[in-house]
């Protein structure tokens, strides 16, 4: 009889390659917000794949940051390393034919993560005109690790993803499952309504924006046929208050619409979702205002 396996597996990489999407993809269901823009993913999030030998408790991580600017950005680093602690293999995920200081700062981290799996996880390759070209990329970087697979997927339009999950399951070691099989994340209600939120938000505004804003749950009322939620928008000043509303309130509706559809989608009932925007100066940058909207 094959021996039941289960653990950890810690999706890491620089900001915008497509670990939520890969993460997504590998457990079926979109639970990690995603976003043309880097430094989408802020905290770490669990998802679990249940098959009949194995489960999978994916981590999808924040982007890793070079020179981290703030307490947040800070924040978001140590959620990464933190990963690397508990896992049992790594994915490190690079997009095809674009290394570069910021795929080398991540490679600095895991010369130092020992006794772990790690896998080259090359993502992207839809984009590649010339499928040879990934080759000559591929030895240079794995001249400077021992990695034990190197894959190229496309997280986008799935290619390689079944291969990707068999060869982590095959990599787990003998455990009982951590988490009961009908559970997929580790996250609540709660937190995926702030997020999806987010996601909306980053979607339409621009420049410093997205980075400037965060989102906290105020109520959060499950009754029978509806879910009641009220969201409030955090900007750093007034101008970016004027943004996020828009004229005559058209921005911040349209945000309200877009993450009502989604969260209902995602819960499988109706959502009656009230949003506020308010104020709190260099809210980033401040340890404990930090914890009171989550990041903790
Ligand atoms: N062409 C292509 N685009 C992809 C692929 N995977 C992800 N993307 C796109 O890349 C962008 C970033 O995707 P995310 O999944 O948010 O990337 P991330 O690594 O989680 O980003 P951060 O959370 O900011 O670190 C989005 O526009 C995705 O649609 C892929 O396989 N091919
Ligand atoms: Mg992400």
């Amino acid at each position: 009889m094959t021996e039941y396996r289960a653990g950890h597996v810690s999706i890491i990489g620089k900001p915008n390659v497509g670990k939520s999407t890969l993460l997504n993809q590998l457990i079926d269901q979109k639970i990690s917000i995603v976003s043309r823009k880097p430094q989408t993913t802020r905290f770490n999030i669990n998802g679990i794949k249940n098959s009949t030998h194995y489960q999978i408790i994916y981590v999808d991580t924040p982007g890793l940051q070079l020179n981290p600017k703030y307490s947040l950005n800070r924040y978001m680093n140590k959620e990464v390393t933190n990963s690397l602690v508990y896992v049992d293999v790594i994915l490190f995920v690079v997009e095809a034919l674009n290394w570069n200081k910021f795929d080398e700062n991540v490679l600095k981290i895991l010369n130092n993560v020992k006794d772990k799996k790690i896998f080259l996880v090359i993502n992207k390759i839809d984009k590649l005109k010339n499928k040879d070209d990934l080759l000559g990329n591929i030895n240079d970087i794995s001249n400077q690790i021992g990695f034990e697979e190197i894959i190229p997927i496309s997280a986008l339009r799935r290619k390689n993803i079944e291969k990707l999950e068999s060869l982590v399951g095959k990599n787990l070691p003998a455990s009982e499952p951590f988490y009961p099989r009908e559970q997929i994340t580790d996250r609540n209600e709660r937190f995926f309504a702030a997020e999806f939120v987010r996601e909306k938000l980053i979607e339409r505004l621009n420049k410093e924006v997205p980075h400037q804003l965060s989102v906290t749950i105020d109520d959060f009322k499950d009754s029978k046929n509806i879910i009641h939620i009220n969201a409030c928008i955090w900007v750093e000043k007034q101008g970016q208050k004027n943004i996020v509303i828009g004229k005559d309130g058209k921005v911040l509706k349209e945000i309200g619409i877009n993450a009502r559809k989604e969260l209902e989608n995602l819960y499988d009932k109706k959502v009656n979702l009230k949003t506020w925007v308010k104020i709190k100066s260099k809210w980033f940058d401040s340890k404990t205002i930090l914890k009171e909207f989550g990041y903790s």
